[in-house]
């Protein structure tokens, strides 16, 4: 199964839960890509009124390569109609673990202010237990190691995120460290308690963020799912 084609087949379909006239959020990641892609050739086709804000230089970049609209992350002060975004693992609460491709802070950033966050998943991430995929959580680098022996004082193993033999920066220059999340332990209070250590700025785990959720499954069905919040985001963490 070529997993990227069940990924463009998503991003396709999302397109239809564009609003015209309004400002959108582009979520970051492989996903998010076919979507920037999508949504351009849409855009290039027939023009229609449309903003965009883009959660990573990466997709900010193919954005406006791309031809589309977006709005420079200092002047964006429109609340955001609708997100489209990938994760890495979803439940059918709409909480997702994100921040695989480093780009976690701005995307949940960008999430907050929506109305609504469709995460766009193919059916490997769906209801994927939180343990099977890394934490990753975006710090300061200031006193990065501190802050690191601090998360793994909490019984966690941890490590500083690298790429290409560097530490890896963020878009907004800062360090990922990703935590393996142990199996029976609460994540939304094991957020908490990573919030609370000076350094910390945001984890990838985003309670109840999602509206709705598009699951691409191999044999190419599509299933869209809408999500019932009596109160979105983290109100209810623990
Ligand atoms: C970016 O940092 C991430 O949050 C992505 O949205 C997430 O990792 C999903 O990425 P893919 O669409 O590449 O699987």
């Amino acid at each position: 199964m070529d997993w990227n084609i069940v990924k463009e087949k998503i991003a396709e379909k999302a397109l239809s839960f564009v609003p015209k006239g309004t400002t959108i959020g582009l979520g970051s990641g492989t996903t998010s890509s076919y979507f920037v892609k999508a949504l351009a050739n849409l855009y290039k086709k027939a023009p229609f009124p449309l903003s965009c804000v883009a959660t990573s230089n990466e997709i900010e970049s193919l954005a406006i390569a791309l031809g589309l609209p977006v709005l420079s992350s200092s002047s964006w002060d429109q609340e955001v109609t609708i997100t489209f975004d990938g994760a890495d693992a979803i439940n059918s609460e709409g909480s997702a673990i994100k921040g695989a491709g480093g780009a976690l802070l701005r995307e949940k950033i960008v999430a907050f202010h929506s109305q609504k966050v469709l995460y766009m998943v193919d059916e490997r991430k769906w209801n994927r237990p939180w343990n099977e995929v890394l934490l990753p959580t975006e710090v300061v680098p200031f006193g990065c190691r501190n802050t690191l022996q601090s998360i793994t004082n909490l019984g966690l193993s941890a490590a500083l995120r690298y790429q290409n033999e560097k530490v890896f920066l963020t878009s907004d220059n800062n360090y990922i460290i990703d935590i393996t999340v142990p199996q029976n332990r609460p994540i939304g209070a094991l957020q908490k308690e990573l919030l609370a250590i000076p350094g910390v700025i945001e984890t990838g785990y985003f309670h109840h963020f999602a509206t709705a959720i598009m699951i691409g499954y191999g044999n190419g069905v599509i299933e869209e799912r809408q999500v019932e919040h009596d109160s979105r985001f983290h109100t209810d963490l623990i």
